[in-house]
């Protein structure tokens, strides 16, 4: 199997992000957002084809929870075809044609490196506090929406919202630098596991967004291509429906300005839940690409 059909460590991701921008120096950038509690650098990939100035974007980020390893993997896969298939591939040649995609592979790099070395299953960041032996926040309970309403404000939750909103650094880098180019970034994207699902805004409240019509027809395309190519079942809707859940990054970028806000939430739908096996990799991935690459579509569309 190749690089692309394995899970890897947070060691060899920073390799493979160091090797990518050499091997495609013309195309990648590694844009350094922000680092981690423990200091980690948080990179992200810039793929642009030319400097066209006031270029439209997208954002992808991968790995907000440590355990989801399907998600970082999918970041890998995705970018590895955006560079390898550019002018064969009818729709990434299309997207990126107009385009730059911004692609954050692992946004929570501490937790990432903990379910590596200590616990599989941790999901938070690994940030201290005074006052308790507990660790970590829920990085999408962290974002400035509706921050604690209804949250956990327990630090030994797996759902802990943390001490105010952008209390975390990797939380914070991720919201400065879309602050900082949400004129140009009409698309974000944020990739988890498990349940195969395509939400969007708003999950902090059951009411719809102002632009429903238009989120629900990208999902509903993006959930009819997987169907199609892959014979698989995604579902898709406003998160707030099955859940209420504040302060997460798709309902914050959102409120920012940026309409096209999606949560995908990968394979499978609990038979393996976080414990995917390496050898669903490649299907988990082709199947959240041609999501993806709909939902980019529609967007240039519009
Ligand atoms: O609860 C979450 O953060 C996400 N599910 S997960 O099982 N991967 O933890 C869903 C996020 C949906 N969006 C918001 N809650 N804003
Ligand atoms: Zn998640």
């Amino acid at each position: 199997s190749t690089f692309y059909q394995k899970y890897h460590p947070l060691e060899v991701i920073y390799s493979w992000i160091n090797r990518t921008t050499h091997d495609y120096s013309s195309t990648v950038k590694a844009i350094l957002v922000g680092s981690s509690y423990e200091k980690r650098p948080l990179y992200a990939l810039k793929l642009s084809l030319n400097n066209r100035p006031n270029k439209k974007a997208m954002w992808i980020d991968c790995g907000i929870h440590a355990r989801e390893w399907i998600s970082p993997a999918f970041c890998l896969s995705f970018v590895h075809h955006a560079l390898s298939f550019y002018n064969q591939n009818r729709e990434i040649t299309d997207i990126l044609d107009s385009m730059d995609i911004y692609v954050l592979p692992v946004l929570n790099p501490d937790g990432y490196k903990h379910t590596w070395t200590k616990n599989r299953l941790w999901r938070k960041n690994r940030s201290l506090r005074r006052g308790t032996n507990c660790v970590g926040v829920d990085l999408n309970r962290n974002f400035d929406a509706s921050w604690g309403q209804g949250a956990s404000h327990d630090p030994c939750s797996e759902i802990f919202c943390g001490s105010f909103p952008e209390s975390e650094p990797e939380t914070q880098a991720v919201a400065d630098f879309l602050r900082s180019h949400k004129d140009s970034i009409q698309l974000y994207i944020t990739i988890h596991s498990y349940s195969q699902k395509l939400l969007f805004p708003f999950s902090y409240i059951t009411d719809e967004p102002e632009n429903l019509s238009d989120l629900l027809e990208m999902a509903k395309g993006a959930a009819d291509n997987i169907r199609k190519y892959y014979l698989n079942h995604y579902a898709y809707g406003s998160g707030g429906k099955a859940l209420l859940a504040p302060g997460g990054s798709d309902d914050w970028a959102y409120n920012l300005g940026i309409k096209y806000s999606f949560t995908f939430e990968l394979q499978d739908r609990g038979r393996y839940g976080f414990l995917l096996p390496e050898s669903q990799i490649d299907r988990a991935c082709k199947e959240a690409l041609t999501g993806v690459k709909t939902i980019a579509l529609n967007v240039i569309e519009k």
